[in-house]
């Protein structure tokens, strides 16, 4: 394996289902070697959750799982907590996302842990966090959505649909895991100035919350102003502010630049023939130039943002009108050349077979021992001296006798601990 920045540094993975080992697979990518520690005979939840082939990892597990080591071991025994101790001495991090106090019932505690390593590093996900009023409750994906703010500021305002609504992106599960990554490498840089490890802990309401920015931002301004001028919902539908709470926008721009999802070419019968369009305040003229509309350029009604605004959803339909016979493609094609910001929607499928995403290494093809190959999401993050290669995810167990030779037990020590079921 050639070298990699975080080679040396040795992780023990006690994560399941996605926020964790979201966090733990990108270490891993980038050269930790990261062990997974799981329950003799079921392993992570994910591995047998909504397969697609009989008695094979599923790829929720596989997609989150690769470039790591597995062992079993059950951390409830004591032949099994022996095990869990010697590894703690020997690691640099321990990353886990059990529910509320598992860890410490486990007799794992902070203090304990401290005891047995004082560089260690122990990194947790938890729904909440330490002391909030909701401290003690488990979280799963839309839970935090809804916790943190997303929830409540996405989907629709007004008819039937206008419920509080989940993006189908995880901002509770891997959003939390990449932020515990930066909280990982931050305290493993501080240790190296204090020889000292500590507690890093994100929760998932705070990792949501944290991309909900802007709408906390949002809110203070209605506060102050009574209003949202970038909202849909300015200037004909003031009623949506009398509360002053950050209603939901649709597909509102969320910035500075009005925007939304225009129909194109097909949208009746394809879901994903549309575009996002963005009217980007200072670029109004390379608009008008591209949908043949030159008088709006010196027409008081659209030469300003705020002119234009009460007239926004007319603009929309005549960018409409101008690429209905179009695909998203050509239409996309079309906006690029004056500089417009803008692209297609693109399906799971088209993204799948993106040629460019294959090209650079963000959809990766994978060699698993069961499987065969399978397709999943390489490195977001790119350098100029490093390519994360992605490589299968672990059987369940494949790595224990390995790992417990590293850690100098005897082959008959080895036979023992299966015996005793504690790996
Ligand atoms: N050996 C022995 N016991 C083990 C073990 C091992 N290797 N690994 C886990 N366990 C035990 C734990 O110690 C715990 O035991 P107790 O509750 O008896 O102390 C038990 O397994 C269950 O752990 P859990 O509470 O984490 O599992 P759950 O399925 O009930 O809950 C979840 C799952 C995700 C809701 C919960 O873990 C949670 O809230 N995690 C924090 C937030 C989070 O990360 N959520 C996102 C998950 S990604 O969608």
């Amino acid at each position: 394996m050639s070298n990699k920045p975080l080679n040396g540094i040795k992780i023990i993975d006690f994560t399941h289902v996605q926020a964790g080992p979201a966090c733990t697979q990108m270490l891993a990518w980038f050269g930790a070697d990261v062990i997974k520690v799981e329950r003799p005979g079921a392993g992570d939840v994910t591995r047998s959750q909504l397969r697609d082939i009989p008695n094979v990892d599923a790829l929720y597990f596989t997609m989150l799982n690769s470039n790591k080591r597995s062992i079993t071991l059950d951390t409830k025994k004591p032949e099994g907590k022996a095990v869990l101790e010697k590894l703690i001495r020997e690691s640099d991090v321990l990353v886990e996302n059990f529910g509320p106090g598992a860890l410490d019932r486990m007799g794992f505690t902070w203090e304990r842990i401290q005891e047995l390593n004082p560089k260690m590093v122990v990194a947790s996900v938890k729904g909440f966090s330490e002391g909030h009023h909701y401290e003690d409750l488990k979280v799963y994906e839309n839970v935090a959505q809804c916790a943190g703010g997303a929830a409540s500021t996405t989907g629709w305002w007004k008819g039937e649909n206008s419920v509080p609504t989940i993006s189908a992106a995880a901002l509770g599960d891997s959003n939390t895991g990449m932020h515990l990554a930066i909280g990982i490498l931050t305290a493993i840089i501080g240790r190296q100035q204090t020889g000292k490890g500590q507690k890093v802990a994100c929760s998932m309401q705070d990792a949501v919350l944290n991309l909900c920015r802007v709408k906390m931002r949002d809110q203070q301004r209605l506060d102050s102003v009574g209003y949202l001028e970038e909202y849909p919902q300015y200037p004909h539908e003031m009623e949506a502010f009398k509360d002053k709470v950050v209603p939901r926008g649709g597909n509102a721009g969320g910035g500075g630049q009005p925007g939304w999802i225009l129909k194109c070419k097909g949208w009746q019968t394809d879901p994903n023939a549309y575009i996002y369009f963005t009217v980007q305040g200072h670029a109004w003229d390379p608009i008008c130039d591209a949908l043949g509309k030159p008088e709006w350029k010196t027409d008081p009604d659209y030469m300003t943002p705020k002119a234009r605004q009460p007239h926004i959803d007319q603009i929309f339909a005549t960018i409409e009108d101008f690429i209905k016979d179009k695909t998203k493609f050509e239409a996309v094609d079309i906006f690029r050349k004056h500089d417009i910001p803008c692209a297609p929607v693109l399906s799971m499928k088209e993204l799948l077979h993106d040629e460019s995403l294959r090209k650079s290494g963000s959809i990766v093809e994978v060699p698993h021992k069961e499987r065969g190959s399978y397709w999943t999401i390489g490195s977001p993050i790119k350098f100029s001296d490093l390519k994360p290669e992605v490589t299968a995810s672990p059987l369940l167990g494949e790595h224990t006798e390995q790992v417990l030779a590293e850690l100098g037990y005897t082959k008959a020590q080895i036979d023992n601990l299966k015996e005793s079921k504690a790996v």
